[in-house]
């Protein structure tokens, strides 16, 4: 940390002690915030118009695990990588497992596919079909079985199925169709082992999504079993629907799985959380920091022009601010002005919170920690290109969206 980060930090720390704050606190927690960075997100994605592979892409789930471990050393607050089968797929998991132990990583969640195969072309889990439903149910226990050999405890499904235009099938034979699909998965997992919901309003069907909503999801968590819990993604839901709000509600109801971070201006963007609406990720925060356990935060981009483990890094540093402000937040406080109906009162404690540089303090704790002050300069300054990315076989592509 540089003198004026210091000086800085020492500020800061004076005056939430000041105001009763307890920092050391404040600041064990930040520490203890792990992050889920997504094996997808190292390797080639793409959009319908194209990709722009740049040079040094892992090839393979070995070396997307090695970029991981890049972002985890930096940001110190990254060990967890969520796997996807079949894009991370092979013949034995074993030497996954020990790779990512020997690189201080851990394997995080395991995301079944549902929608590369042609036979899911009028859905997977939901489709008409019997013996399609099979294939994808049998794909589901497959990833329960890896998620077992790579020491995983999640399984994170996204249910793509949908329909195209009305008549196309029916709402309440497709939602009994997935019921029974899903119990049948719920009911192969080990104990300890726990089932993430996505849900998603549109896409890749357009008229009608058969998990289209939080509250969907949680219906059908309710049905499976307590292990059974929501995953808000934040590229999901219509335009100005109130993602802090689901994040309350489904603490509350013990059924808050996890997150898919990103960042959205118009649909599932995808981009860098934290960047295009940083006070709703704030605000997010705030409700997590709440609660008495931080769900699995994973992230889920598809950097497209930026570099891809700068992009990681700089995501995982957003999240750490965005926990760290909301950390700030004078609890006792709020409450007082919340019962005595002041409401401008209560709404500025949470911007005096949103307000405040919080980057000394984060700095601090990743170099408590052995990480980086400035994540995303000490990876430009550092030397990954020599030692990793020059020596991978240039446009070596496999996995990611546009693969
Ligand atoms: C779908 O849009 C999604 O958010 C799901 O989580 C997928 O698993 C992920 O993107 C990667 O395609
Ligand atoms: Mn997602
Ligand atoms: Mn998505």
């Amino acid at each position: 940390m540089d003198d004026t980060t210091r000086t800085d930090y020492e500020r800061l720390a004076e005056r939430l002690t000041a105001r009763g704050a307890d920092v050391s606190a404040i600041e064990r927690r930040l520490a203890d915030h792990r992050v889920e960075t997504p094996s997808w997100g190292y390797a080639n994605a793409g959009t319908r118009f194209g990709s722009y592979p740049p040079e040094g892409l892992p090839s393979d789930p070995f070396e997307k695990l090695d970029d991981a471990a890049e972002v985890h050393r930096l940001t110190g607050s990254a060990p967890l990588v969520a796997i996807h089968i079949p894009w991370d797929q092979l013949d034995d998991y074993g030497p996954l497992k020990e790779h990512a132990a020997s690189l201080g990583l851990e394997i995080g969640t395991v995301n079944p596919n549902l929608f590369g195969d042609r036979r899911y072309k009028l859905g997977s889990l939901v489709n008409p079909d019997a013996a399609v439903r099979r294939l994808a149910i049998d794909h589901c226990l497959e990833c329960i079985e890896i998620a077992q050999a790579v020491g995983s405890t999640g399984i994170s499904l996204w249910l793509p199925d949908g329909t195209n235009y009305a008549g196309q099938d029916a709402f309440v034979a497709r939602r009994r169709r997935l019921h029974e699909a899903l119990a049948e998965v719920y009911a192969a997992m080990p104990a300890g082992m726990e089932l993430l919901v996505e849900y998603k309003l549109y896409e890749p069907a357009f008229y009608a999504t058969d998990l289209a909503d939080w509250g969907s999801s949680l219906l059908t968590c309710q049905k499976l079993g307590p292990n059974a819990r929501v995953l808000v993604d934040l590229g999901h839901h219509a335009q100005g629907v109130n993602i802090e709000q689901i994040v309350a509600v489904l603490d509350d109801e013990d059924r808050l799985g996890g997150f898919h971070f990103n960042n959205r201006k118009y649909g599932d963007d995808d981009l860098i959380v934290g960047s295009v609406n940083p006070f709703e990720l704030f605000l997010i925060y705030v409700e997590l920091a709440a609660a008495q356990q931080l769900p699995r935060l994973t992230i889920d981009q598809a950097h497209i022009v930026e570099n891809k483990i700068e992009g990681m890094i700089l995501s995982v540093v957003n999240l750490q601010e965005a926990f760290a402000k909301a950390l700030l937040v004078d609890r006792d406080a709020l409450a007082e002005r919340q019962a005595a109906g002041d409401v401008l009162g209560a709404h500025e404690l949470l911007l005096d919170a949103f307000r405040t540089d919080v980057r000394p303090l984060t700095a601090k704790v990743r170099e408590d920690k052995g990480a980086a002050a400035d994540p995303v300069a000490a990876f430009r300054d550092g030397d990954w290109w020599e030692r990793v990315g020059s020596k991978r076989s240039a446009g070596a592509i496999t996995g990611g969206l546009g693969a």
